[in-house]
C-alpha cells in the first residue's frame, strides 16, 4: 500500500525498509553505531557483516547527527545512520533532535548525490517517541527541506505495519494536503 504526493516528491509506503529500491535507506541507530534491535537489526542482517565492519571505523554518532556507509548486500547503495532522541516526556529537546535527524540525513544525501531515499519512523520503537508527534515532525521537516533541495527526487516514508501506515496517511493528508 502506498500514497504518493507528487507535488512534494514524497511517498508514504507500508513495507520493510530493507527491501526498498532506493539510493539510500536511513537507519534508526544508537550512538555506538554497532547495531541493535528493531530496524537497526533488520538492516544489519540484510546488509551482511561488511556493514558492521565499516560502522566500527566511524567511532559512533551523537544524537541528532548522521553518518553514511555503503549498503553492502542491500538493494540500496548507501545506508545513512542517524541517532534519534530517546523520549523523556517531550520537554527535553526531543522534537528538535528528531527534526535534526531528518535534516542531517538529507544533508548527507545531497552531499553524496543521492536522489532517492527511504526513512523509517525514527525513535518511535525502542526509543518511545509517540508515533503521531514523530510523524508530524518527519513530514513537516522533510517537506520543507525538499522545497529548497531540487536534487532529491523522492523521499519514501516506510511504515512498518498497518497502524503506522494509517497514522502517516492521516497526518500527511493534513501536512501535505490532498
Ligand atoms: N522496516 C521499516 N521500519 C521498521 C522495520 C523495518 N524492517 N523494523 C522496525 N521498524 P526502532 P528507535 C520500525 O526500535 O525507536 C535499536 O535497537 C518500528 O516499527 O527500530 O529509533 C537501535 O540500535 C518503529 O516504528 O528504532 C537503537 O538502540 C521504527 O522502525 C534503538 O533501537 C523505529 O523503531 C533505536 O530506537
Amino acid at each position: 500500500m502506498e500514497t504518493v504526493y507528487p507535488q512534494h516528491r514524497i511517498v508514504i509506503r507500508e513495507g520493510d525498509i530493507t527491501r526498498q529500491q532506493v539510493d539510500a535507506i536511513v537507519n534508526a541507530a544508537n550512538s555506538t553505531l554497532l547495531g541493535g534491535g528493531g530496524v537497526d537489526g533488520a538492516i544489519h542482517r540484510a546488509a551482511g557483516p561488511g556493514l558492521l565492519a565499516e560502522c566500527r571505523t566511524l567511532g559512533g554518532c551523537p544524537t541528532g547527527e548522521a553518518r553514511i556507509t555503503g549498503g553492502y548486500n542491500l538493494p540500496a547503495r548507501y545506508v545513512i545512520h542517524t541517532v534519534g532522541p530517546i523520549w523523556r516526556g517531550g520537554a527535553h529537546g526531543e522534537d528538535a533532535l528528531l527534526a535534526s535527524c531528518y535534516r542531517n540525513s538529507l544533508r548527507l544525501a545531497v552531499a553524496h548525490g543521492i536522489r532517492t531515499i527511504a526513512f523509517p519512523a525514527i525513535s518511535t520503537g525502542a526509543y518511545g517517541f509517540p508515533l503521531p508527534r514523530a510523524t508530524r515532525i518527519a513530514l513537516t521537516t522533510v517537506r520543507d527541506i525538499l522545497a529548497e533541495e531540487p536534487s532529491i527526487v523522492q523521499v519514501v516514508f516506510v511504515c512498518f505495519g498497518e497502524r503506522a501506515y494509517r497514522v502517516y496517511c492521516e497526518l500527511a493528508a493534513e501536512v501535505l494536503g490532498g
